[in-house]
């Protein structure tokens, strides 16, 4: 039986914020990705984040201390090697962006673009979030892309998503100083409660808007987890310029047929 058109895969994107695409990375492509990154992680090839620098809960204090060389982001997926660049502007993507923004996608090579990654040991907990919080465009309909490059659950720190979450008019109180929804408020709570964790296969993609709330536990499995990222508007939604958003140029993904 075949699963939802691509038609209904946008619906559902447009109804709860976000959408699992099963299979989406063909098992050659996502094979080449999968060993490309563990070598890269390997040999922390930068530009790398490391946990140390962002320090969210269970991330070490600094890198001098124990585990502060564990990385959570190997960046700038798109300039690092051809074959992320492949996957970033591939004609499935650009395919099914064309069909979500109905005009031509551009990726951004300032936001994600890069491997998440995920350590049982040192890897912190994301609190509720919306991407859009530190980036400066246009319009906020911005849609990124998170390829499971290996199995995600709640257990090893896989992705928690609140449906509706990005069509509801949020006041600023609602978030801490970090921009983090506030899960100590009775009106938060009803909304986190909501909250869902699919469980992704290798080779699964979540397209996600950038105001859907969103949060990742610790990994309690035996094995790092790595999620290739990325994040795309349509060619009329533009980077403010002076802004970190504006700081590269984007890359347009050429008309598939
Ligand atoms: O893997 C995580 O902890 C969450 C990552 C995330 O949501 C983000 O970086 O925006």
């Amino acid at each position: 039986m075949s699963g939802p058109t691509l038609a209904e895969q946008v619906a559902t994107l447009r109804q709860q914020g976000f959408v699992v695409v099963r299979g989406f990375a063909a098992a050659e492509q996502l094979q080449a990705l999968r060993d490309l990154s563990r070598r890269q992680l390997e040999r922390a090839a930068p530009p790398a984040e490391y946990e140390a620098d962002l320090r969210y809960p269970g991330a070490p204090a600094s890198r001098q201390a124990e585990g502060g060389h564990t990385v959570r982001r190997l960046l700038d997926a798109y300039g690092r090697d051809p074959l992320y660049r492949r996957w970033a502007t591939s004609p499935a993507i650009a395919r099914w962006l064309r069909e979500c923004f109905g005009e031509t996608p551009v990726l951004s090579t300032v936001h994600h673009n890069c491997v998440m990654t995920k350590h049982p040991a040192y890897g912190s907990l994301t609190g509720w979030h919306q991407d859009i919080r530190y980036w400066s465009f246009s319009e906020s309909e911005l849609v990124s892309t998170w390829l499971a490059l290996g199995h995600e659950t709640a257990g090893n720190g896989g992705l928690f998503f609140i449906p509706g979450s990005h069509a509801a008019a949020f006041r600023p109180e609602q978030f801490d100083a970090d921009k983090f929804f506030r899960d100590d408020l009775p009106e938060n709570r009803a909304w986190i409660e909501r909250a869902v964790c699919p469980e992704l296969e290798p080779g699964d993609v979540v397209f996600f808007h950038c105001r859907t709330l969103h949060a990742a536990q610790r990994n309690a499995s035996g094995q790092v987890k790595l999620s290739l990222v990325h994040t795309y508007h349509p060619e009329h939604v533009l980077p403010l310029p002076g802004t970190r958003s504006a700081s590269r140029p984007g890359v347009p993904l050429a008309q598939v047929d």
